[in-house]
C-alpha cells in the first residue's frame, strides 16, 4: 500500500513527466496508517520482526483476509478503548483451594453468557491438566472459577477441543473488549473473524508477549506433546511458550482464536525472527458453535439486539450481575425494548 504513495512522492520529487498522475492515498490507506499509530509499540515491533511488513499493511491485510464487507471504522483505535479492566492477554495463576497455585496461563478473549455475565475464555488444558478450579490475575485479584472445560481427544470420540470458559466472580473487575500486553499496550477487539490461510495473526501472551505469524492451515489435527491427545485446531506461525496457553490470537482488531500450544523455543523465548508452529482453537469453528446463542465474544461493535447501542454499553456495571431494568426476563443487551 505504501508502494503507490512512495511512487507518488518520488514523482513529485523528480517533477513528474506530463501525463503521469500523482495518485492521492486512498481513504482506506490513510485510515490504516492513522490506526496503526495507536497500536502498542511492542506489537508494531513484532509485526515488523515476524511478518516483515509495517503496521498499516498488517491492519489492511488482516481486514481483507477477514472478508468483512463493510469499510473499517473511520475512527482512531484509541477512541475504541474503554476504561481499564480485565482484558485478554493478562497472565493468570491457576489455583485450587487445596494446593494453591498449580500453573500459569494467559487469559483469552472476554465473552459474556446469554444473560450478559462476564465469561472470559482460555485454554481447556489450563484447568484439565492441573485440576485448577480458579483463575487469579498475576498482578493480583480473583478472576473467577473454571466453568465449561473442554480438553478431549479426537481418537476417543471427542471433538478435539481445547478451550475453557471462566465464570467471572469478581464484581470489581471491568471487562474490556481489548487485548493488552505486559507493558500496558492495548488493542481494541472490534469483531470476530474465522482463520483463513495466509491471514496475518498476532498473539499477546504472558510469557512471550506479542508475536506474529500467518495462518498456515485452517484445520489441522495436532497431537499434544504433553498428553498425546489429538486436537482439532488451526495452525499458525506465531511463536509461543509455556504459559501463553489461552492467549488471544487476533488479526488486526478481529478476534480469531484461543492459543492451544506450539513449539517451545529454547529457554522459553521466541527467536529474534520468531517463526515456529502453533495451533489455536478457532472461535468461529470450534468454540462459539458449542454455545449457540449462549456465549458472545465481547467486542466494541457487538450489538445483539440491533438497537444501535453496543452490547458492552448495555451490560451491568457489576460483571457478575444481570442487567434487566424493565424486568421482562430478557437482559438489556438482548432486549431491543431496553437501552
Ligand atoms: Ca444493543
Ligand atoms: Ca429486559
Amino acid at each position: 500500500m505504501f508502494g503507490r504513495r512512495l511512487a507518488a512522492l518520488l514523482c513529485v520529487a523528480a517533477l513528474c513527466p506530463p501525463g503521469v498522475a500523482v495518485a492521492a492515498p486512498s481513504t482506506v490507506d490513510t485510515l490504516f496508517s492513522l490506526q496503526a499509530k495507536d497500536l502498542p509499540a511492542d506489537l508494531i515491533d513484532a509485526v515488523r520482526r515476524d511478518l516483515g511488513i509495517d503496521a498499516p499493511t498488517y491492519l489492511e491485510q488482516a481486514w481483507r483476509a477477514s472478508g468483512r464487507a463493510e469499510s473499517p471504522l473511520e475512527r482512531p483505535l484509541r477512541a475504541l478503548l474503554p476504561s481499564r479492566g480485565v482484558a485478554a492477554g493478562m497472565g493468570v495463576r491457576l489455583t485450587t483451594a487445596a494446593r494453591g497455585q498449580v500453573g500459569l496461563c494467559t487469559l483469552g478473549f472476554l465473552a459474556v453468557d446469554e444473560m450478559g455475565r462476564s465469561t472470559p475464555l482460555t485454554a481447556g488444558h489450563c484447568s484439565a491438566l492441573t485440576s485448577a478450579e480458579n483463575a487469579e490475575l498475576e498482578r493480583g485479584g480473583v478472576v473467577g472459577r473454571f466453568d465449561t472445560v473442554r480438553f478431549d481427544d479426537l481418537r476417543s470420540g471427542g471433538a478435539g477441543d481445547d478451550y475453557a470458559t471462566v465464570r467471572l466472580t469478581n464484581p470489581w473487575l471491568r471487562p474490556a473488549a481489548e487485548v493488552i500486553d505486559q507493558r500496558g499496550g492495548r488493542v481494541p477487539v472490534e469483531g470476530v473473524a474465522a482463520p483463513v490461510e495466509g491471514m496475518p495473526v498476532c498473539k499477546s501472551g504472558r510469557t512471550t508477549g506479542w508475536t506474529c505469524g500467518r495462518v498456515r492451515k485452517q484445520r489441522v489435527h495436532a497431537v499434544s506433546a504433553a498428553t498425546g491427545r489429538r486436537i482439532e485446531a488451526f495452525a499458525h506461525t506465531a511463536c509461543s511458550g509455556i504459559g501463553d496457553s489461552g492467549a488471544p490470537v487476533l488479526s488486526g482488531t478481529l478476534a480469531v482464536g484461543v492459543l492451544q500450544g506450539g513449539t517451545q523455543a529454547p529457554g522459553g523465548r521466541c527467536p529474534a525472527d520468531s517463526g515456529g508452529e502453533a495451533v489455536a482453537e478457532s472461535l468461529v469453528h470450534d468454540v462459539l458453535p458449542d454455545f449457540p446463542g449462549t456465549l458472545f465474544v465481547l467486542t466494541t461493535t457487538g450489538d445483539q439486539d440491533h438497537d444501535g447501542k453496543p452490547d458492552i454499553e448495555e451490560l451491568a456495571a457489576d460483571p457478575t450481575a444481570v442487567r434487566d431494568d424493565n424486568a421482562n426476563g430478557i437482559p438489556a443487551f438482548r432486549d431491543a425494548a431496553e437501552r
